[in-house]
C-alpha cells in the first residue's frame, strides 16, 4: 500500500468528535490524591470492594500495588505494603493511573493508512486485517532486504513480546530510547569502572547515606518513588546533601550546599574534587589499595585539576570545592555520589560519569553501607522457547568502527541508518514502535521525520493517539496496564521480589494486550513456536511454578519476597574479583585505553551560547511522565502546561514579564510552541529550563494538544558520545521571540 502512497503524511484527525474539550471525567473526586498510603487490609474489608494485583506502568519504576473496585467501578489504586519499590505508597502519577484507563481519547480500534479522495486517512480495520497487512509487509521486506532490515523501538512491559517475535523473525535490532537518550552512558561508565552496571531501580543505598551528592539528578521532581522516599528519609535523618545544579531544584532546597554550576562543566568539578580527595589524602587508603587499579596514573592525571583551575570553568569558588570534598570524605564510605539517570547531556557523558564512578571508588562507597549495595539476585526461570535463527547483520554494521563500547542498540543510530546513504548497503525498511513516542523522544525530530519517509512499514503500538501513531501505516491499540496481564516484574533491590500484573478491568473498546497481538501475528508469520502459551495465565503459571508458587498465589498476595542469599555489602578485608580486564575497580580503564579513548577522564570545554542566547536545559515535573501523561484527565488537571524558567535579571533585560507567553528560537532557527514565562531567581542567568513532554501536536489528544512547548523541537543539535553513541542533548541555545500579534 505505501508504495502507492508516495510521501507519508501525518494523519491529523479522524473527523469525529473534535469539537469541545472534554472536561475531567468526574473520576477525580473518586481518586484520592491526598492520602496515597492507605491500609489495604482495611479497604478490602469494606463491603462491595474487590482488589486486583498490579504493577504500575505510569513510569518505569514499576511500583506494585492494588487496584480497588467498589461495586464493580474503579475506585482507587494504592501501593503494595510489601513492595520495596513503593513501600505501600504510589506517587501522584501512579494514583492517577485510573485516568489512563478512562481517557476517552484512547486508541479504540486497529487503523490502517489508506488513500481516500487524494488524502491519506486511517480506516478502521479488524485485528485480522491489521495482522495480515503487517505480516505481508514484513515478508516482503525480508525477501527483498533481509529480516534484519526491520527494527523494534520499545519502552515498556509489552515490548518484550515484540522483541521475541522480531528475534524469531531474524532481526536482533531492538533499541530503547532509555539507553542512548537516557542512562546508557552511566551503565557503560560503571561497567568500565566496576564491571557491573548501576541498573534500575538504582542500587544506591540512600536510606543509609550520611552524605548525598547530586549532579543534576533532580530527585523530588524526578519522582522515582522508592528513591524519593529514601532521599526524604536520609534528609530527615540529617544527611548532608550537596546539590550541583544550575537551577535551584527541589533537591537543592533540601541541601546543605547548592552549587549553581555553569552548565556543561561538571567534569571539571568532579576532577577538582578528585584532586582534593587525593592530594589532601582524604581517600580510603585500604580500599583503594586492595580493590582498585591505576591510582598512580589517576593521581598524576589530575595533578593540575586544582580547585583554582576549576573555578573559572565552573564558577564554583575554590574554597567551596575544597569544603564540599572534605564533607564527602568526612562521611565516607556512607557518602553517595549519585550516578544520575538521565545522563545524555553533552556528548562526553561516559567520561563524566566515569569521573563520578572514580570519585565513589576513592571514597570507598561501592559495596558499602550508605553508598552502593550489591543487589539481590533473583532467578525466576522463563519457559523454554526454540533458539532464534542466526542474526546476519546488526545495527553496528551501519557504523563501522564507531561506538565500540555500546552494549545495546542505539535508537538514534537506527533512525540515522534508516536514511539511505551511498556507503550503506542496506538501510532499515521497517519499524515496529512499541510504547515510545519517537517524535518527542529522539532528538533532532526532523531526522526522525526524514527516516520515516524512507520506511516501507511503520507499525505503532500505543494506548493513545500519540504523535508517532499519526505517521504509522498500521496502528495497534493496546489496552492499558489495568486491563491486562504482563510478564512478572522481578526487582532485584535489597530483597528480590516478584510482582504480578493482572487485569482489573476488561479491555475497553477493541483494544488488546501486546502478548495476544504477538501471538496472533506469530501465526501469520509461521513463528507460533516462539509463543507456546496460548494465554498469559498459562505462561505466568509455568514461570511461577519454578519458584514454588502459582498464579493463584500471586493473585492473592500480589508481591512475593524471595530470599536474598548474598550480602548487600562487601565484607571488610575480603578479596573480590571485579568483572573488569584487570579484575580490579579500574580508576584507569584498560578497555578505554585499548579502544583509543582517554583511560582517565579529561576535561574538554564545550561550546558556549552565542550573544543573546541561553543554554536550554530540561527536566521533569512530579505529576507527569514525559509526554505520556499530559492527556490523562487527572494529571492534566494538576499541570496542564509547562513554563520556561528565565532568570529575573535576564527577563528585565529583555522586558519579559512573568506569566507572559513567548516563543523560543534556537541557534538553527527552530521555533517552539508558545510557552509561559516563569521569571525566577532560581536559575542561572545563562540558562533556561523547561519540563519535557508538553507541546503535543496531535489533535486527537484533546487535552494535551497545543498546551505548552516541546523541548525536543529545539534539540536540533546533538553531541554524540564517541564511546557508546548516546546523544548529548543540552548543547542547544535559545533566544526569545514575541508572539506574532
Ligand atoms: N515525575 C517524573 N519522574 C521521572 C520521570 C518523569 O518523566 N517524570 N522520568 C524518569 C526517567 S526515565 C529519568 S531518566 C529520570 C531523569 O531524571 P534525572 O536523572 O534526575 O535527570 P537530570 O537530567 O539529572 O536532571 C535534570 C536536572 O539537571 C539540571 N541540569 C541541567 N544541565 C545541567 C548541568 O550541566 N549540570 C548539572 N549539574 N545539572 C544540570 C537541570 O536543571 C535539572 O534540575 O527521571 C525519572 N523520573
Ligand atoms: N527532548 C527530550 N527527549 C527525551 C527526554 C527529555 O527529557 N527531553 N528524556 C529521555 C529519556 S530519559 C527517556 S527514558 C525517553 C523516554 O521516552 P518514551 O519512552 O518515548 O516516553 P513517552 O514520550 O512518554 O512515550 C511513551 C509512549 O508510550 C505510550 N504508552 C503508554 N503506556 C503504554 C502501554 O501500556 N502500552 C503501549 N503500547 N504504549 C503505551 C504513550 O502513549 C506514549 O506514546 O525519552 C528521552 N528523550
Ligand atoms: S513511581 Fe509513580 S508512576 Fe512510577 S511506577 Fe511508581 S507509582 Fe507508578
Ligand atoms: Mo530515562
Amino acid at each position: 500500500m505505501s508504495q502507492q502512497l508516495k510521501r507519508r503524511e501525518f494523519i491529523k484527525i479522524s473527523g469525529a468528535g473534535v469539537g469541545g474539550m472534554m472536561a475531567g471525567s468526574g473520576l477525580l473526586q473518586a481518586v484520592d490524591f491526598s492520602n496515597p498510603q492507605t491500609d489495604s487490609e482495611e479497604l478490602i474489608e469494606r463491603k462491595g470492594t474487590e482488589r486486583t494485583a498490579t504493577y504500575c506502568e505510569m513510569c518505569f519504576w514499576k511500583c506494585a500495588g492494588w487496584v480497588y473496585k467498589k461495586d464493580g467501578k474503579p475506585w482507587k489504586i494504592v501501593g503494595h505494603a510489601e513492595d520495596p519499590n513503593s513501600n505501600g505508597r504510589f506517587c501522584p502519577r501512579g494514583t492517577g493511573g485510573i485516568g489512563a484507563y478512562t481517557d476517552k481519547d484512547r486508541l479504540k480500534t486497529p487503523l490502517i493508512r489508506v488513500q481516500k479522495n487524494g488524502k491519506q486517512v486511517f480506516r478502521k480495520a479488524t485485528w485480522d486485517e491489521a495482522f495480515e497487512y503487517i505480516a505481508r509487509k514484513m515478508n516482503i521486506i525480508k525477501e527483498e532486504h533481509g529480516p534484519d532490515c526491520i527494527a523494534l523501538f520499545t519502552h515498556g512491559s509489552g515490548g518484550s513480546y515484540f522483541k521475541n517475535l522480531l528475534r524469531g523473525f531474524g532481526s536482533n535490532n531492538v533499541a530503547a530510547p532509555s539507553y542512548a537518550q537516557c542512562r546508557g552512558p552511566r551503565e557503560e561508565a560503571y561497567m568500565l569502572t566496576y564491571g557491573e552496571v548501576v541498573g534500575s531501580p538504582e542500587r544506591t543505598d540512600m536510606q543509609n547515606s550520611k552524605c548525598i551528592v547530586l549532579l543534576g539528578s533532580h530527585l523530588g521532581e524526578n519522582m522515582h518513588n522508592g528513591q524519593v522516599q529514601e532521599f526524604v528519609e536520609a534528609v530527615a535523618g540529617g544527611a548532608s546533601v550537596i546539590t550541583v545544579d544550575p537551577r535551584f531544584s527541589t533537591a537543592a532546597s533540601k541541601s546543605k550546599y547548592w552549587l549553581p554550576i555553569k552548565p556543561a562543566t561538571d567534569l571539571a568539578l568532579l576532577l577538582a574534587w578528585i584532586h582534593v580527595i587525593i592530594y589532601e589524602e582524604l581517600y580510603d587508603k585500604e580500599y583503594v589499595e586492595q580493590y582498585t587499579y591505576g591510582f598512580e596514573q589517576l593521581k598524576a592525571s589530575v595533578k593540575h585539576n586544582t580547585p583554582e583551575w576549576a573555578y573559572p570553568i565552573t564558577t564554583i569558588k575554590p574554597h567551596l570545592i575544597r569544603e564540599t570534598a572534605r564533607e564527602m570524605a568526612r562521611y565516607a564510605p556512607a557518602t553517595l555520589v549519585h550516578p544520575g539517570r538521565h545522563v545524555t547531556w553533552y556528548g562526553d557523558d561516559t567520561q563524566r560519569v566515569r569521573a563520578n564512578a572514580i570519585l565513589n571508588a576513592l571514597l570507598g562507597s561501592w559495596g558499602r553501607r550508605g553508598g552502593f549495595y550489591a543487589p539481590a539476585k533473583a532467578k525466576v526461570k522463563k519457559p523454554q522457547i526454540p533458539d532464534y535463527p542466526e542474526f546476519k547483520r546488526s545495527w553496528r554494521d551501519a557504523f563501522p568502527g564507531k561506538y565500540p563500547l555500546a552494549n545495546l542498540a542505539i535508537s538514534s543510530g537506527i533512525c540515522d541508518a534508516t536514511i539511505p546513504t551511498p556507503e550503506r548497503d542496506c538501510s532499515f525498511k521497517g519499524w515496529i514502535v512499541y510504547g515510545t513516542n519517537l517524535p518527542l523522544t529522539l532528538p533532532q525530530p526532523e531526522k526522525t521525520y526524514e527516516a520515516i519517509q524512507n520506511l516501507d512499514l511503520l507499525v505503532a503500538v500505543d494506548i493513545m493517539p500519540s504523535e508517532i501513531t499519526g505517521w504509522a501505516d498500521v496502528v495497534l491499540p493496546e489496552c492499558t496496564y489495568l486491563e491486562r496481564y504482563d510478564d512478572l516484574r522481578i526487582s532485584q533491590g535489597r530483597v528480590p521480589t516478584v510482582a504480578l500484573r493482572a487485569p482489573a478491568f476488561k479491555p475497553k473498546y477493541d483494544s488488546k494486550p501486546a502478548y495476544w497481538m504477538d501471538r496472533e501475528l506469530s501465526k501469520k508469520l509461521n513463528l507460533q513456536h516462539y509463543f507456546p502459551h496460548e494465554t498469559m495465565e498459562s505462561y505466568l503459571n509455568e514461570r511461577l511454578k519454578s519458584i514454588g508458587s502459582s498464579l493463584e498465589e500471586l493473585q492473592q498476595i500480589g508481591v512475593k519476597r524471595l530470599d536474598n542469599l548474598y550480602s548487600l555489602y562487601y565484607l571488610n578485608g575480603e578479596d573480590y574479583t571485579f568483572a573488569t580486564a584487570s579484575g580490579k575497580i579500574e580508576l584507569y580503564s584498560t578497555l578505554l585505553a585499548e579502544a583509543g579513548y582517554d583511560p582517565i577522564p579529561k576535561y574538554k570545554a564545550h561550546e558556549e551560547p552565542p550573544e543573546g542566547y541561553y543554554r536550554l536545559v530540561y527536566g521533569r515535573a512530579p505529576m507527569h511522565t514525559f509526554g505520556r501523561t499530559i492527556n490523562n484527565p487527572h494529571l492534566h488537571d494538576l499541570k496542564s502546561e509547562n513554563e520556561v524558567w528565565i532568570n529575573r535579571k535576564v527577563a528585565e533585560l529583555w522586558g519579559i514579564r512573568d506569566g507572559e507567553y513567548i516563543i523560543l528560537e534556537n541557534q538553527d532557527g527552530k521555533q517552539s510552541n508558545r510557552i509561559k514565562v516563569k521569571v525566577t531567581e532560581r536559575i542561572r542567568h545563562d540558562t533556561v529550563y523547561m519540563v519535557h513532554g508538553f507541546g503535543h501536536t496531535d489533535k486527537r489528544m484533546r487535552r494535551a494538544y497545543n498546551k505548552g512547548a516541546d523541548d525536543n523541537a529545539l534539540i536540533s543539535k546533538v553531541h554524540v558520545d564517541p564511546i557508546m553513541g548516546g546523544t548529548g542533548m543540552r548543547g542547544n541555545f535559545v533566544t526569545f521571540k514575541r508572539e506574532a500579534a
